[in-house]
């Protein structure tokens, strides 16, 4: 799926892969000021407040690896719902949706614990996740094209284009299908020759600082790996963070 929101303007918060650090996604965003309660009456058991006017983005891999992944998708889907955030397609997400769909998908690389957490929950919500899951747009252009998010990125030709080519960089970034010697994809850096106007903001790739290249902003900086968790201000261009509580998965080659 694909979503064109060129009207919706801003301003917003994007937030890198949480992978079910939810502490620190809680953290991160009180420390921009969202209000967020516990609220069991709520659809999903959360009621946030937005600071005024702003709208969070999600940049996707929201689950696997880390300690709470429910609690990341029950708040997310709460904010998604409320039109208080948007949420693209990460990898992880590509992979949960087929394990939900019943297909046949190796049960790791931190899937395992997602699976986990979501058999101890309800059949009902269980679905609920499913089809969140597969609603999620794969890439997102917004403020009349000026800003693009997509999980792993996107060069400017594939900006507001959807095929086959699109999805796969959008969500494993620009792949040879290689991998190293830890078995970790090995990735063309796809930021180097990006020549386009438009902002575009991604995760994906874990690293030890944010990642500015060419107008593009790389966001992941591997909380789950003990690095911290970062939000993006748009259109301030504003990096916060916080710290990671403790290293919850080993990264081969990332030491934080
Ligand atoms: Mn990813």
């Amino acid at each position: 799926m694909f979503a064109m929101k060129k009207n919706l303007q801003g301003p917003f918060d994007i937030i890198g892969d949480i992978h079910g650090c939810f502490e620190e996604c809680l953290e991160l965003l009180q420390t921009i000021g969202y209000q967020i309660k516990r609220d069991e009456q709520s659809k999903y058991g959360f009621q946030v407040t937005n600071p005024p006017g702003r709208t969070a983005v999600f940049v996707g891999d929201l689950t696997d690896r880390g300690p709470n992944s429910v609690d990341s998708l029950r708040l997310v889907m709460t904010m998604v719902e409320n039109e208080q955030a948007l949420c693209i397609l990460g990898n992880h997400e590509a992979k949960l949706v087929k394990k939900l769909s019943g297909r046949n998908v190796q049960v790791k690389n931190g899937l395992e614990t997602t699976m986990a957490e979501l058999d101890r929950e309800s059949a009902t919500f269980r679905e609920e996740v499913r089809r969140f899951v597969e609603n999620l747009p794969i890439q997102l252009v917004l403020d009349d094209g000026k800003l693009v998010i997509a999980h792993a990125g996107l060069p400017e030709h594939y900006h507001g284009k959807q095929s086959k080519a699109v999805t796969s960089h959008a969500i494993y970034g620009d792949v040879s299908g290689k991998t190293d010697e830890h078995g970790l994809p090995i990735r063309r850096d796809w930021t180097l020759d990006y020549k386009g106007q438009s902002i575009v903001v991604y995760g994906h790739v874990p690293r030890q600082e944010s990642y500015l290249s060419n107008k593009t902003y790389g966001i992941d900086t591997g909380c789950v790996f003990g690095g911290k968790l970062t939000c993006l201000k748009y259109p301030e261009l504003e990096f916060v963070d916080v710290k990671a509580k403790k290293i919850y998965s080993q990264h081969a080659h990332l030491q934080f």
